[in-house]
């Protein structure tokens, strides 16, 4: 009787353990803020505007500190865009308040947004970003490597990324989607970045099935119900 209760038990760590696969990865791209807004509520955010910059301040050689990140050009430029503006402005893909203009070219140009604190939600207000070379966001994890790239599907607008089960997201990097030669590259504006704290929403998932054994069938059902909630919370 006993072992039948633990074939059931392994039977359903093993349910888990499929349904944590299904789940890995799950990256919701939002071009809606208020969607977006509601998608992490009750995580810590930001919102960075760039009004609390006075003068033209350019990252192309040196890191920028915004507060919540930093930008700072990666490759060969010469000398294009890539500066948080303030008014007067050199080009009109913004929304007339200070933003960051960002200036992106194929195999030779990248510029890295590295946050502070890692998030699992991030998003931005895009100006006129699809209308050379196209855009492509890299997520970098804290922990290093790629875990994704997305293309940027808006031209101007929102566009932002949930990840679920929650990821430490530490820097993105804007680069171009196609290769247009030459110079021609993507500028485009960037402002009212927001991100959502990754920090204390860590999920956290059995060591091992073993280490569940112990627990028995009555442990297995306890963590079933745990994971239901989490579902739950996980779609708020
Ligand atoms: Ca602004
Ligand atoms: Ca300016
Ligand atoms: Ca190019
Ligand atoms: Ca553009």
């Amino acid at each position: 009787m006993k072992r039948i209760h633990l074939a059931s038990a392994t039977a359903a760590i093993l349910a888990l353990l499929s349904l944590d696969t299904q789940q890995a990865k799950a990256i919701t791209i939002f071009t809606s803020r208020i969607d977006w807004n509601t998608s992490v509520s009750g995580s810590d955010t930001f919102v960075e505007d760039f009004e609390s910059f006075t003068s033209d301040t350019e990252f192309r050689t040196t890191p920028v500190n915004v507060g919540e990140f930093t930008l700072l050009q990666v490759g060969d430029n010469p000398a294009f865009r890539n500066l948080i503006e303030v008014s007067p402005f050199q080009f009109n893909d913004n929304n007339g308040t200070n933003h960051a203009s960002v200036y992106t070219n194929f195999g030779a140009t990248k510029v890295d947004l590295t946050l502070n604190t890692p998030v699992f939600g991030w998003g931005a207000d895009f100006f006129n970003a699809n209308g050379g070379e196209g855009l492509n966001l890299d997520l970098v994890l804290d922990i290093g490597g790629v875990l994704d790239t997305i293309p940027v599907t808006v031209n101007d607008g929102f566009f932002g990324f949930v990840i679920n089960p929650v990821e430490d997201i530490r820097k993105v990097t804007f680069r171009s989607r196609t290769n247009n030669l030459g110079p021609g590259g993507e500028g485009f504006g960037l402002d009212n970045v927001t991100g959502a704290i990754s920090e204390g929403r860590t999920i956290p998932e059995p060591a091992s099935g073993l280490g569940l054994l112990a627990f028995g069938a009555l442990g297995v059902g306890s963590l079933l119900k745990r994971k239901q909630q989490y579902k739950v919370r996980a779609k708020v």
